[in-house]
């Protein structure tokens, strides 16, 4: 890891003027606290010291990146292009200055300036541009491709406000509107030049032009401007610096001169209001009936901006339009930016004069499509007057998709209706709706699950008909995370450990972590490793101190559960445990137990009702447990407010164990599992995503397997399942959910949680009693394996020497070799 600026200067005038070196440094964050900041030492606050320095780093980006996007333009090379609404790049000046490799100048620069480089760090607001999962992959995805050198680009919407702020009061969730652009952003470089016009509303006419060819015009009622704001994406310790390209959307100044000089001044501002109102802000997930309008908007929107913008790139490059697929190959990150499959050939048809069959052969040719998820209410769908009445032109055109479609589904399966209505973009089953998973399916070359399970369960399940037909197309393709940030930039102390250990190289080659096998055992080895968990486990101590006010022991195993709360991902499963747990020392003092430190961490979209109700009983118990004498020393539960990237650099690092507990079936990958194996944290977990290639990678025998299988879940939920027959059985049970009902957690409120008991107790959609059993059973065998040091660290140390496959990197490769026929340039 140690730092080598000399193969980093690309030239010696870069040298001169933006030397890696300290005093370089030094001398340019001076400079730049008076010239971009406008104040002098004595009277800088610790914000503009932040400034100064990322205006620093960014300026020894600047050339790696002007160099990266001219030798794209020049070679004859494909370029992946990542479409995504959502990325959750997390805060940058720490990470830019590992994969600069200047940390260390970066920290001797600014004490010789009387400040401290991690608590400027620790300033920078987080960009929170997306949810959870999906997003943060992107990111990590970004990081692979510019450390890779593959010639990439990401896309994306500039969002004013990202995902919510979480406060937490009176135990409820309360959302804060994120204001992450207030104090500027020194990564952002605003492009007013580039920017695309998108249309919106109106109608549209054919007409033949004046080559006697049949065209369409779309006369839209509105149109909004698109523009360019890049963030630079260095690769680490390499010369690459890729692009994240994402757009902020602008009034269309024609149009408000137009309305203002026919005297309609207030017209104009409206117009002007609701175009600057599409990339204001990130819609939470799980929100099926809200914001609809706008929503599908911004979706239209970046497609359209992207790829108007990548075949101005073609432009550039001098190559004709036949040649597009072969120049540009989009990944469709779910099917928010589906849209595309209609708007390329929008673009190819209308724009520049293309027949049908040579448009949709350069646009399914350039599209792929990942499924994130198989949960039915998260696959999008959009009724059909919404959509005619904002995209007319791109519904033509998706009729005319299905229309040639289905012809090829009644050719092959002649006489098969019910296929050709199961096959069709558009559900007629109700009101009628267009199946955005069918559009992205039918409109590329290649459809990928994230992990194997997911990938399986996709072709026999959601895409089913679609495996049959293009069985060639279906691919899996297992997530991954970036080594850099969630290990090497998270866990410092860790990665000094395994620098010295198996070499440099495991951070651009994450299989070497192989190389701690051989010390798995080894006594005075094992005595480092549990030094190093336990300080990142006083750092984490610290934050949650001084976040909820609660002291926490860091001897205790750490138990911990962070993502997005969710029914399926079953905070509340672990949440009757902890209840069990609490009931269990509350009878019987004296029990060998060893003590446990619950920590959980996620937000919950804001129209979820149930989600929120879980974080009030986490938080329930919280409070009664913390506020017990008896349980000091023995149990202590918290929720950690606000879980975003910048708190999970210092929550994986300080995990003992790792809740994966989502039903089988229902998790698509799962990617916080990866992270926390990296840092050495042991899986408690079903058999779901990529669980089970965790497993399959850390060996049985290191992993805390409980639970239904998918295909078990599948079985129970068709056969009828009685949640009340589980709750009868199991008496520890029983009095958990009996002790929740009765206002114990709810300050004597017995209304509180009622939804949630009755829930469980009818439905439990997502089998939380069915698997209460078992899950119980294996926490007890962790609590054993915790006891005995050895061996637990021993489990701890072959967990991340194993997780060499779920490094990005690995992922990245496989898109590149198995969709995108792409490989580096470097
Ligand atoms: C998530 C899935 O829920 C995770 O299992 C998966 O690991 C990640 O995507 C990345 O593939 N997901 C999400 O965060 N948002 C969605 N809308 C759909 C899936």
């Amino acid at each position: 890891m140690a730092a080598n600026p000399t193969t980093r200067v690309p030239g010696g005038a870069e040298a001169a003027r933006h030397g890696l070196d300290a005093e370089s440094l030094q001398r340019d964050v001076l400079d730049n606290l008076v010239s971009l900041q406008a104040r002098y030492p004595a009277i800088a606050t610790p914000h503009d010291w932040y400034m100064a320095l990322s205006y620093s780093v960014r300026d020894r980006l600047l050339l790696r990146w002007v160099d990266t996007v001219q030798r794209y333009a020049a070679a004859d090379v494909r370029v992946a292009c990542y479409l995504s609404a959502e990325f959750l790049i997390g805060p940058q000046l720490g990470n830019n200055l590992l994969n600069l490799g200047i940390e260390a100048q970066a920290r001797a620069a600014m004490l010789a300036l009387g400040q401290d480089l991690d608590t400027v760090i620790a300033l920078e607001e987080e960009p929170g541009l997306g949810n959870g999962g999906l997003g943060r992959l992107a990111a990590c995805y970004l990081d692979s491709l510019a450390t890779l050198q593959m010639p990439a680009l990401g896309y994306g919407i500039r969002y004013e406000f990202g995902i919510f702020r979480q406060a937490i009061r009176d135990g409820w969730q309360v959302e804060e509107t994120d204001k992450w652009l207030q104090k500027g952003n020194p990564w952002e470089i605003v492009r007013p030049d580039v920017a695309y016009y998108v249309n919106f509303g109106g109608h549209t006419q054919s007409a033949t032009d004046a080559e006697g060819r049949f065209r369409v015009r779309w006369t839209a009622a509105n149109q909004v401007k698109g523009v360019a704001c890049d963030t630079p994406v260095p690769g680490y310790r390499v010369e690459t610096c890729n692009t994240l390209r994402l757009w902020k959307s602008e009034a269309v100044e024609s149009f408000d001169l137009a309305d203002f000089n026919v005297g309609d001044y207030y017209g104009a501002v409206q117009e002007k209001v609701i175009s600057e109102t599409l990339s204001k802000v990130l819609y939470p997930n799980d929100e099926p009936e809200m914001g609809k309008r706008l929503r599908l908007a911004q979706q239209y929107f970046f497609v359209s901006c992207s790829l108007q913008d990548m075949l101005r790139l073609l432009e550039l490059k001098g190559e004709p339009i036949e040649r597009f697929a072969d120049m540009f190959v989009a990944q469709l990150n779910d099917t928010h930016p589906s849209i595309a499959v209609a708007e390329l050939m929008r673009l190819l048809l209308d724009e520049r004069g293309l027949q049908w069959e040579q448009a949709w052969d350069i646009t399914r040719r350039t599209l792929a499509y990942t499924n994130h998820t198989l949960l039915p209410e998260a696959l999008e769908t959009w009724g059909l007057p919404l959509f005619r009445s904002l995209l007319p032109r791109p519904l033509e055109i998706i009729y005319e998709i299905n229309r040639r479609f289905l012809d090829e589904v009644r050719q092959r399966h002649p006489g098969d209706e019910s296929r050709v209505a199961r096959m069709s973009l558009i559900d007629e089953s109700g009101d009628r709706r267009i199946r955005m998973a069918h559009l992205a399916t039918v409109g590329s070359h290649a459809v990928n699950g994230v992990a194997a399970l997911h990938s399986s369960l996709l072709r026999e399940t959601v895409l089913r008909d679609f495996a049959e037909l293009w069985p060639e197309r279906f691919h899996n393709v297992t997530n991954g995370v970036t080594p850099r940030r969630f290990l090497a930039l998270c866990n410092p102390g860790l990665a000094r450990l395994l620098d010295e250990t198996v070499g440099e190289g495991w951070i651009a080659d994450l299989t070497r972590l192989r190389g701690l096998e051989a010390h798995a055992d080894d006594a005075a080895f094992q005595r480092r490793w549990r030094a190093i968990k336990h300080a990142n486990k006083e750092v984490l101590a610290q934050h949650i101190q001084s976040a909820t006010g609660v002291v926490v022991d860091p001897r205790a195993l750490f138990d911990i559960q962070v993502k997005r709360i969710h029914e399926y991902k079953r905070q509340h499963l672990n949440a009757l445990y902890m209840v069990a747990l609490y009931q269990r020392l509350r009878r019987e003092p004296q029990l060998a137990l060893a003590p446990r430190c619950f920590v959980f961490g996620g937000k919950a979209a804001p129209g979820y009702a149930m989600a929120k109700l879980i974080i009030r009983l986490i938080n329930g118990i919280a409070e009664v447990v913390n506020n017990d004498p008896a349980m000091e020393g023995r149990l202590k539960v918290i929720f950690f407010p606000n879980f975003n990237v910048k708190s999970a650099h210092h929550i994986y690092p300080a995990a003992d164990l790792s809740e994966q507990i989502s039903t089988a079936g229902k998790e698509a990958s799962g990617t916080g599992n990866m992270k926390f194996m990296m840092n050495g944290a042991l899986t408690i977990g079903t058999l779901d995503g990529a669980n089970v290639e965790i497993r399959e990678e850390a060996g049985a025998e290191n992993f805390f397997l409980f639970g239904l299988r998918a295909q078990d879940v599948e079985r129970l939920q068709r056969e009828g399942y009685r949640p009340a027959d589980h709750v009868a059985a199991h008496d520890e049970l029983r009095e958990a959910l009996d002790l929740i009902a009765s206002g114990h957690f709810s300050r004597g409120e017995s209304e509180v949680f009622r939804p949630l008991v009755e829930n469980l107790m009818q439905w439990d959609h997502f089998l939380a009693l069915a698997d209460y059993a078992d899950y119980a059973a294996c926490q007890a065998r962790v609590d054993a394996a915790w006891q005995d040091p050895a061996g637990w660290t021993r489990m701890s140390i072959l967990n991340t020497a194993r997780s060499g496959k779920f490094s990005s990197d690995r992922a990245i490769r496989e898109y590149g070799d198995r969709i995108w026929s792409l490989a580096p340039i470097g």
